[in-house]
């Protein structure tokens, strides 16, 4: 079959690959002409693609990279992965907007559109399915068909073997659906809607930020309480049903958990005047746990007799996730500005992003050797990368605000 993936992303890239792998002719489509040029040199620059996968697959021809739309004439199903990002709260679906549009100059009886990016309820039949319609001349569920399938990429550990959802917009829309992603992943999984898919996305994130942050506010009261949260953690995970193990942090960073609850946020108080409670107060725990890291090492800081202002700090580990080379709504960067903000003098030591490479950072870079870390009146363990060497730094730091539970000794103070 001739499949078009629209959007080159983390997400799309891996599809794209892996479907023309398993035997179809794959049209990668991206309105980023650099990614294109890169893509079709063979060079990839999503972690989980081989460059030496996408050259076997350009190769023997079963996949193409273009960012040259007449390519995507008479495509047997396209799947869109495109971004949608909020802004100001707000979803941003301009990039489903025009991959529509663009789609549906090409759209031909028998055809499948699929859309895989996470969005509110109602987004493939209100907005997607009207836009193909309009611009095709054709109508969905009679001449063409459609359906939702939300990613689910991202876990080092899963891929292909995720379970995938699959929904159609009516009965014949949910076979081919189904039928395609059949030969792609190891499962499928078949919803009765195309609503209940988008929804199921926005539940399966929600209920991860919603936990992860709720434990970040008991965090909060057992420091203060004196009671070792991470000790009461392992011991409620003893439970073997009924509870799921989050751990506290700096903040969940990334470019999913904090976004995608407010679109169903947006979506309630569009449609039904209504919040979404539980999603605005863990955004607002969330938001403020830079904020507390800060006021520890102030306190921790005044406690021997030092002023936070002219204090030299060193925070380790700026992405977001432990081990991963993403900096996207790292509390770091928070954490940092807040510091500089009170005129401390913040360093970062990042493992994972190789040196020069300062775009997104917002403090020196530095390594965390014995003697940045014993020169330092505060060190910050944000992210516990394997490659930071934990006994040493327990060893030469005068203090460390540990927020992993990765450390001990008298210079530790866990979160
Ligand atoms: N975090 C905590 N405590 C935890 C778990 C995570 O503070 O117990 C923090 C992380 O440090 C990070 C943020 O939360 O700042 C998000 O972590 P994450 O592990 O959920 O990673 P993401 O944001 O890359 O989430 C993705 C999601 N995948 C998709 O949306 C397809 C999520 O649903 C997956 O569960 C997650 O990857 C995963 O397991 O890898």
């Amino acid at each position: 079959m001739q499949v078009v993936v629209a959007g080159q992303g983390y997400v799309g890239l891996p599809l794209a690959v892996r479907a023309a792998e398993v035997g179809h002719r794959v049209v990668g489509y991206d309105v980023d002409t650099h990614r294109v040029q890169q893509l079709a040199a063979g060079q990839s620059y999503v972690r989980d693609v081989d460059s030496s996968r996408l050259r076997a697959v350009l190769d023997s021809g079963a996949y193409t990279a273009t960012g040259d739309a007449a390519a995507l004439a008479g495509f047997g199903i396209a799947v869109i992965t495109v971004p949608t990002p909020l802004r100001d709260g707000v979803p941003d679906l301009s990039c489903i907007e025009s991959c529509a549009r663009t789609l549906g100059g090409h759209l031909r009886p028998g055809a499948t559109v699929v859309l895989e990016s996470t969005t509110y309820p109602g987004t493939t039949e209100e907005l997607l399915l009207p836009i193909l319609e309009e611009v095709s001349g054709l109508e969905g569920g009679v001449d063409f068909l459609a359906g939702f399938s939300p990613e689910r990429i991202g876990n080092k550990r899963w891929s292909f073997d995720t379970p995938k959802l699959v929904s159609g917009i009516d009965a014949a829309s949910l076979s081919a659906v189904k039928a395609f992603y059949d030969g792609i992943f190891q499962t499928t999984v078949p919803v009765s809607g195309t609503k209940v898919a988008e929804l199921a996305k926005l539940v399966e994130n929600t209920f991860r930020f919603v936990n992860i942050s709720l434990v970040n506010e008991m965090a909060m009261l057992a420091a203060s309480l004196g009671v070792n949260i991470w000790e009461a953690i392992d011991a409620a995970a003893t439970k073997p049903f009924g509870f799921t193990r989050f751990t506290p942090g700096p903040g969940v960073g990334g470019h999913c958990l904090p976004i995608d609850p407010m679109f169903l946020s947006w979506k309630a108080q569009q449609e039904l005047g209504v919040p979404f409670r539980f999603a605005e107060l863990a955004a607002d725990v969330n938001r403020n746990m830079p904020d507390y890291v800060v006021r520890r090492v102030v306190e921790a800081l005044g406690k021997r007799g030092i002023s936070v202002s002219g204090s030299r700090i060193l925070l380790l580990g700026l992405t977001y996730k432990y081990n991963a080379t993403d900096l996207r709504n790292s509390p770091s960067s928070r954490v940092a500005e807040l510091l500089i903000g009170l005129g401390a003098e913040v360093r970062g030591a990042e493992p994972n992003i190789p040196d020069g490479d300062n775009t997104e950072l917002n403090v020196p870079r530095v390594d965390a050797t014995p003697d940045e870390v014993a020169a330092a009146d505060a060190v910050v363990l944000l992210m516990d990368h394997p490659r930071f060497d934990l006994p040493m730094i327990e060893k030469c730091a005068t203090y460390v605000l540990d927020c992993r539970n990765r450390l001990s000794g008298p210079s530790v103070e866990t979160l």
